[in-house]
């Protein structure tokens, strides 16, 4: 890796990591090699194409070794020093330790690193803002000063006081997320949910709706955040909206938490200062562990800090130590730089498609994704996903706004930058990658099924794939994944 790796010790490093793999896959292959032979291959796979997954990326050995300990055969729930398990003492030290980082990285007053992934991190915080704003009226009505407090009965009361709490969030095919209120997810159905898009017109948010929205619905909640938006979020505008109807603003920063942490989005566009709370999953652009983190203004602290038993189950412990090591990591300078080139190679991919003739949503990008309306070549989201896959290049498809084909088989393909930016990819190397995808579906032809016109059939040109292959193999190479690691 280069300046923008996760560690950056050089040789040594990349040296005693690779003993560490060596010796841990003799153990685990001692017990069950076809898991070991599965975990060289994982490795070798992820090493040999081109990631282009926006929510993904790799995060260093350091933080992958962290959880592989002791740690994770730890009960610990409870929080810091007040745990129902005994003997918790290192676990209080690894789970303080992520919190620090994590208030001192973001400038949070709180920070909660229990969350196991992104929905329990939302969940966490929904459930946070309803017991905050329950207790002024509800629980003092009730005669309790907590939830924890309430009688059977009276949690029927407030079970139907719950009832009827409003939520307001991104639209999913306008590119926000699952949680943020869909229907099917549970955050559609704890809350009254009602959807903001995006301008039909530019693609873009227009917070003058949203602010029209807000006024009509009168959410509890306000979310913003996304999954599939190509643009910076004015949070400093999604506070004034969630101030003048009486909401609380919750981000969920998932998808551009190392942008946050590298300081590229700062002001109005970093989240932590205007949200009441702001969720993430530390494993995209933040580049750690597979998990979330809730961090919160001292209003929802209390609240959140019951997370477990609330929400959660036993934090793992593991986890936490890891998210530890990764924040450590994203404090140090050159993950600022990181972070930079993320912003910078998401927009040379775009320009690079859009000098290319392709179609973008919202015409380009300035956060770490690209969304690709695939239409214009005549194909499917879900047809575009498999010959680029074919062809070494791996994607995901995504909907589109108002997407015609639905969100299975999707009219857009979802490209982001973190991953192959930690590869060391530069500008150059993101040009040529748009280069490779559009020569990949320039050469793909919808084909027809057994019952007519097909979705998710296709065929490639003959060598299309075999060439993209070779061409990507070239960008690999110079750009190695954990270089100087050999299992
Ligand atoms: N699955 C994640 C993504 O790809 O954006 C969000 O949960």
């Amino acid at each position: 890796m280069t300046s923008s790796s996760p560690s950056g010790q050089g040789a040594d490093y990349a040296a005693t990591a690779s003993e560490a793999y060596r010796a841990a896959l003799r153990v685990i292959e001692s017990v069950e090699p076809r898991v070991a032979e599965a975990t060289r291959k994982e490795l070798a796979d992820q090493r040999g194409s081109l990631k282009l997954i926006a929510s993904e990326n790799y995060a260093s050995p350091a933080v992958l070794l962290t959880m592989g300990t002791w740690f994770s055969d730890k009960y610990a729930e409870g929080t810091v020093g007040h745990r129902f398990y005994a003997a918790c003492q290192n676990v209080d030290t690894v789970e303080a330790l992520a919190a620090e980082h994590a208030r001192e990285l973001f400038g949070a007053p709180y920070a909660y690193a229990q969350p196991h992934s992104g929905i329990d991190a939302n969940l966490v915080a929904y459930w946070a803002i309803l017991a905050t704003r329950i207790e002024t009226p509800g629980l003092a009505e009730l005669g309790a000063k907590h939830v924890n407090d309430l009688s059977e009965a009276d949690w029927e009361k407030l079970r139907a006081k719950l009832g009827n709490q409003r939520l307001l969030g991104m639209s999913l095919d306008t590119g926000g997320h699952l949680t943020h209120g869909f229907r099917p997810n549970i955050s559609g159905k704890m809350f009254h949910q009602r959807q903001y898009g995006t301008d039909p017109a530019t693609g873009f948010i227009d917070y003058d709706a949203v602010a029209a929205a807000a006024r009509e619905f009168k959410p509890l909640v306000l979310v913003a955040g996304y999954s599939a938006y190509p643009r910076r979020v004015n949070f400093a505008k999604m506070r004034e909206i969630a101030d003048e109807v009486g909401a609380t603003l919750m981000v969920d920063m998932a998808h551009f938490a190392g942008l946050v942490a590298g300081k590229v989005f700062t002001g109005d566009e970093d989240p932590v200062p205007h949200a009441h709370i702001t969720t993430t999953t530390t494993h995209k652009s933040l580049r750690g562990p597979r998990g979330g983190l809730v961090l919160a203004t001292e209003e929802y602290a209390p609240a959140v800090d019951k997370g477990c038993p609330m929400v959660l189950g036993g934090p793992l412990s593991h986890v936490m130590a890891a998210k530890a090591v990764a924040l450590a990591e994203a404090r140090r300078p050159e993950f600022r730089e990181y972070a930079q080139s993320v912003a910078d190679n998401a927009q040379a991919l775009a320009d690079g498609f859009i000098k290319r003739d392709g179609s973008l949503v919202t015409g380009g990008t300035d956060n770490h994704l690209v969304l690709l309306d695939v239409t214009s070549f005549g194909l499917t989201g879900r047809q575009a996903e498999s010959a680029l896959l074919d062809s070494g290049i791996v994607t995901n498809r995504n909907a589109i706004p108002a997407d015609p084909n639905g969100a299975w088989y999707t009219s857009g393909i979802r490209f982001g930058s973190p991953a192959l930016t930690t590869r060391g990819f530069g500008a150059d190397d993101f040009d040529r990658v748009a280069e490779l995808v559009v020569e990949v579906l320039s050469n793909t032809q919808p084909a027809a099924g057994p019952n007519g016109p097909s979705k998710a059939k296709y065929t490639l040109a003959d060598g299309t794939a075999e060439r993209v292959r070779a061409a990507a193999a070239e960008l690999l190479d110079a750009n190695p994944l954990y270089p100087g690691l050999t299992l």
